[in-house]
């Protein structure tokens, strides 16, 4: 890991790793949840590696917060390895900011699916408040030797206002999920000044060289030849105005060996022997997803039908699991996928179900991480078939856990974990409804040399291209010196 010993690491994020709810038998009490999704998942063992300070909403709205919310959450040093802050919010503005701007705006926009963006006005002049709060918490916390590390599409616009602040530390952004082309960028009301917020960074992160160029493509288009480039180590150095701005592809990893020892218990291995006795010989088809538009569930349960109607010789033979993590449910569209997906269900398995055979399993709730391990080492395919998605770790735990090297994972080409995957996996187009049921029929069918053969290489991959190997990375260009004091220096090498 990169050497932070004279520096310290303030990481900071929309929400905390843990979220405060009251406790049931005491009014007064409140107790700490670990958050779900990607972005917490990833970054946990790092911030426990690095130690530092966890800056972040802890889910409890301004006009229900306590005094004693700062000393609950600062109790759990010790148990997190980290200091964790909290950012406060009003009701209103997790309305408008979190479940508008952000999730209603960005997300879909992000994803491709402006038909589902809600371009509210009142949304970005709470997306301009919260990022001031954060800022204005940042700055209290943090001295000039600091890194600050900020992630993600909630927080684009707190750089300017830390520097309108004053704050003069080294300023790095992540964005977890994708950024679209400049046909969709430009839609956004508000395209100018989240264009200007990005590029008020020191470093900005990108899963994959699609998503770095397409922001270099709306950059360009949007400030036409005010803006120059130039390359420097692994880095697009971006001039704007005088001011520059590193761009980095940092491809975000998992804590790959903490998987392997979690997915080697003997919890874990008795839990997944009963999930294979549970389905006689049947192979496991694994989908495992956020509740989320964004993760093609419907196309997949589709495609899932479609297998099982031009390969009927599958029926019986092939169940497929669905575990589905209900998320932002205070959004309706959410809520009317859920239903969607529920009516599908209940859809294929009346049309389908023989003899005690129901073809599709469907959680709908969080599993603890022992039982998501074990429906990870149990599942003979995983199905990850994303509409778009920055990574989808998914896709790396599932190689991680698969201890035994013969599962076969089906990719999303549209997610960004293909760049790395993509030659091993089955990858499909997941709107392509009878090529992913293709895709589903090879891999139940795949002999087992070839499983082997490509889950191995997949699980190198994911060893070594790990969540360490990732913030190393990020957090070595956002320490590298000025570009323009070495600028000179490498003009004359030249
Ligand atoms: C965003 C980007 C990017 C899922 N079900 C359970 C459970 N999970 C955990 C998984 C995984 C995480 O949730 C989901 O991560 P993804 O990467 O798949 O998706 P997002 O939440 O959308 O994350 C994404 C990521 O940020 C990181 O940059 O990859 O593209 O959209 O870690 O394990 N965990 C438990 N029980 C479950 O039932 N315990």
């Amino acid at each position: 890991m990169s050497d932070l010993s004279t520096r310290r690491l303030i990481n900071v994020s929309n929400r905390l790793p843990v979220m405060l709810r009251r406790t049931p038998d005491d009014a007064t009490g409140w107790r700490a949840e670990p958050t779900a999704g990607g972005l917490v998942s990833a970054l946990t063992p790092v911030l426990r590696a690095l130690g530092g300070e966890w800056i972040g909403w802890s889910g409890i709205v301004e006009e229900h917060a306590t005094a004693d919310v700062a000393q609950v959450l600062s109790a759990l040093r010790d148990e997190m390895g980290f200091t964790l802050t909290p950012v406060a919010m009003t009701a209103d503005q997790r309305d408008k900011f979190y479940l508008g701007f952000s999730n209603e705006v960005i997300w879909p926009l992000f994803h491709d699916l402006q038909s589902r963006a809600n371009f509210a006005p009142s949304y970005f002049t709470a997306y301009e408040e919260v990022n001031r709060r954060f800022a204005a918490v940042i700055a209290q916390r943090a001295s000039a030797d600091d890194l600050i590390w900020i992630h993600d599409y909630h927080l684009i616009n707190t750089a300017q206002e830390l520097r309108s602040l004053g704050v003069t530390a080294s300023l790095i952004f992540f964005l977890h999920i994708p950024f679209p082309q400049p046909d969709i960028f430009l839609k956004l009301p508000w395209r100018e000044p989240i264009l200007a917020g990005m590029l008020a960074y020191d470093l900005l992160g990108f899963q994959t060289v699609r998503d770095r160029d397409n922001f270099l493509a709306c950059a360009q288009t949007l400030l036409g030849d005010t803006i120059t480039l130039d390359s420097w180590e692994d880095l697009v150095i971006v001039t704007v105005q005088g001011c520059q701005v590193r761009l980095g592809v940092f491809p975000i990893g998992i804590d790959a060996a903490g998987f392997e020892r979690g997915a080697a218990t003997r919890a874990v291995t008795d839990l997944t022997r009963q999930l294979r006795t549970a389905v006689g010989g049947q192979q496991i088809i694994l989908g495992v997803d956020r509740l989320d538009y964004t993760k093609g569930i419907e196309q997949r349960l589709e495609a899932f039908r479609n297998t099982l109607q031009r390969y009927p010789e599958l029926r019986r033979r092939i169940t497929l699991v669905q575990i589905a993590v209900p998320s932002r449910t205070d959004i309706p569209e959410y809520r009317m996928l859920k239903q969607r997906i529920e009516g599908l269900v209940g859809e294929i398995n009346g049309e389908l179900t023989h003899l005690g055979w129901v073809p599709i399993q469907y959680l709908c709730r969080s599993l603890p991480f022992t039982e998501l391990l074990a429906h990870y080492r149990a599942a003979d395919v995983a199905l990850v078939t994303p509409l778009k998605d920055g990574m989808n770790l998914v896709a790396k735990e599932y190689c991680a856990a698969h201890l035994d090297h013969q599962g076969v994972l089906i990719l999303s080409e549209f997610a960004g974990a293909a760049a790395q995957l993509g030659t091993h996996a089955l990858t499909v187009n997941p709107y392509d409804i009878d090529g992913v049921a293709d895709a589903i029929a090879q891999a139940c069918q795949m002999p087992l040399i070839e499983r082997v053969t490509r889950m191995t290489a997949l699980r190198a991959s994911v060893r070594r291209e790990d969540v360490f190997w990732w913030a190393d990375r990020v957090l070595r260009a956002g320490t590298l010196p000025a570009y323009h004091s070495v600028a000179p220096a490498l003009d004359q090498e030249a």
